[in-house]
């Protein structure tokens, strides 16, 4: 069986999300970043970056979203996770769309919503922030402008995508991002969210969370809207 590793409202989700459009039974592990659980021998063994997710197959273990996306992808061809190619080029253009999530945009949501880890003078928390927000708007505007003119971001249908551009809606929002800046966004963002798949990984995700906050270890990003700054 497949064990995904995770915590709540982290990129995480979008493994998460995957697993529940594929529809098979999978265990789970919480992490919990509050008790430095991330970098704990045990965790380490799985993951030695210390980041989730990190995925277990029967296989061995597999990290980082885009390689976990593309295996769920091609492992489990009638789940939709991505559109049926064999055609190499079109593989590769579909891996661009996910690192483009991965490589580009994440570490621009790391900036904006944590600057603390960029920098721990929290006097330079404003600079990386407005900086950070400047890039994503530069490159949150493209994929705006394909949300106007089609549903999902590879067209008519979802794909494992949408769910890796709403999470990054989630969290720059949660964090102070205008969710007014690009509407269209903001629309896949609730449609993405309304998915019975995004539903089910929210709900394990509201478990882990009670159980977090029962042992007081429950995360909350410094900018978080309603967080003290
Ligand atoms: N490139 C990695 C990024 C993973 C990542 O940064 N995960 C965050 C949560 S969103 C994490 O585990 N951070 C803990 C840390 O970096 O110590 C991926 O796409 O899987």
């Amino acid at each position: 069986m497949l064990k995904l590793w995770f915590a709540p409202n982290t990129c995480a989700r979008v493994t998460m999300t995957a697993l529940e459009d594929i529809g098979l039974e999978y265990e789970t592990g919480l992490i919990a970043f509050m008790a430095g659980e991330h970098r704990k021998p045990e965790f380490l063994a799985v993951n030695p970056s210390g980041k989730v997710p990190a995925l277990e197959t029967p296989q061995g273990v597999l990290v980082q979203n885009g390689a976990i996306l593309s295996w769920l992808a091609e492992t489990y061809p009638d789940a939709g996770l991505l559109p049926a190619t064999d055609d190499p080029f079109e593989k590769a253009q579909q891996q661009a769309e996910i690192f483009r999530c991965s490589s580009d945009l994440h570490p621009l949501v790391t900036r904006f919503v944590m600057p603390q880890m960029i920098s721990s003078d929290p006097e330079d928390a404003p600079r990386i922030r407005a900086k950070a927000e400047e890039m994503l708007r530069f490159q949150l505007a493209p994929l705006a402008d394909r949300l106007d003119a089609a549903d999902w971001l590879l067209g008519d249908s979802w794909s494992v995508l949408d769910a890796y551009v709403a999470w990054i809606w989630f969290r720059i929002t949660g964090s102070g991002f205008d969710d007014r800046a690009f509407p269209s966004l903001l629309r896949h963002h609730q449609s993405a969210m309304n998915r019975a798949s995004a539903k089910a990984a929210l709900a394990r995700e509201s478990a882990a969370e009670a159980a977090l906050e029962k042992r007081g270890l429950l995360f909350r990003p410094p900018f978080a809207k309603g967080a003290e700054r």
